[in-house]
């Protein structure tokens, strides 16, 4: 059988291809691909908890989906739709806010695409709409807050008067950082929460909060406590341009435990922070892995952390990784 010129050549093409891609389009076909909606990069924190996911997928051999979703839930919503549609193997999320989520994991569910939650919790009923959630318990880091500042003014007769900047409003890190201290100095009398609102986990939203903050009670406050480190620095900003001392005049509570919030305390500027570990993309990976290998997984594994106040900071410091 004779063939065309153009048959010859488009099976000389058709062939090199194959050589070429075949085993990697079969390899291809063998990797895990993992769709990754991401909240935004709000923070220090967010872009090493990225840093954490991008490179854990690699080491993993986990082909990676990530989207961005700027802190916005419909961003993050359309960003699992499309995965849905892609058909990728496994979904995970870190949910910007609690609530909303029930009708696009029924889609993920109904797709049969198992979902995993990192970092942030959500709020539903069927808890069967996710596989597990991997992060911290920010109930227990409030309360962890609230029993330094027991401590700290444990021979102070009070008032002891708290203004707080929130994280995310309807946020779980927020929801439960301030429940957490609510707890622990309900039966404390000469505590009181005399301001609270939203810096949405910002640096600029922290300044522009502790601006208003400074402007309405001045030095009635004792006691910054900022549900994040960008806000803690964004409100150091605003105290030191109105001639305070952080640190000194004014106790500053933290948390997540960031380079710059250690920084913060080596310069006597942030007297204690709570760790909230965004290295979580290691745990992610194995769990996507234990999911696509059908193997059971616990509803909630939660990351170890610890408190660092402002006396270990020097020493600690150079041992951090984020
Ligand atoms: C906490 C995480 C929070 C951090 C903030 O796990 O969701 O979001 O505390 C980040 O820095 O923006």
């Amino acid at each position: 059988m004779t063939l065309s010129r153009r048959d010859a050549l488009a099976a000389l093409v058709g062939s090199a291809f194959a050589l070429t891609f075949g085993p990697l389009a079969h390899a291809e076909d063998k990797k895990i691909t993992l769709g990754f909606a991401q909240v935004g990069a709000e923070s220090a924190w967010r872009t090493a908890n990225t840093v954490s996911v991008k490179s854990a997928a690699t080491e993993a051999g986990i082909n990676l989906k990530f989207s961005d979703a700027q802190q916005k839930q419909e961003n993050q919503i359309k960003a699992i739709r499309s995965y849905i549609a892609q058909k990728v193997d496994v979904i995970a999320f870190s949910p910007v806010v609690e609530s909303g989520w029930e009708p696009v994991l029924l889609e993920a569910k109904n797709a049969k695409i198992p979902v995993i939650l990192t970092d942030r919790n959500i709020d539903v009923k069927d808890k069967s709409l996710y596989v597990t959630m991997i992060g911290s318990d920010f109930l227990e880091e409030g309360r962890r807050a609230g029993k330094w500042l027991e401590e700290r003014y444990k021979n102070e007769p009070g008032p002891i008067n708290i203004a707080e900047l929130q994280g995310t409003v309807g946020s779980a890190p927020a929801n439960d950082r301030r429940a957490g201290l609510l707890e622990v100095i309900k039966n404390d009398p000469k505590f009181k929460v005399i301001a609270s609102q939203s810096g949405d986990f910002t640096l600029a939203g922290g300044k522009q909060v502790m601006e208003a903050f400074v402007k309405t009670y001045g030095k009635k406050i004792n006691v910054v406590y900022a549900h994040n480190d960008d806000m803690a620095l964004g409100a150091i900003q605003a105290m030191e341009e109105a001639g305070w001392k952080p640190g000194k005049d004014v106790s500053v509570v933290s948390f997540d435990a960031t380079k710059g919030g250690f920084q913060a305390m080596v310069a006597g500027k942030i007297n204690v922070d709570v760790e909230c570990s965004p290295l979580l993309g290691p745990q992610l990976m194995t769990a996507v892995k234990d999911v696509v290998a059908g193997k059971q997984l616990p509803k909630r594994i939660v990351t170890e952390e610890t408190v660092f106040p402002m006396s270990v900071a020097a020493e600690v410091m150079p041992t951090r990784k984020y």
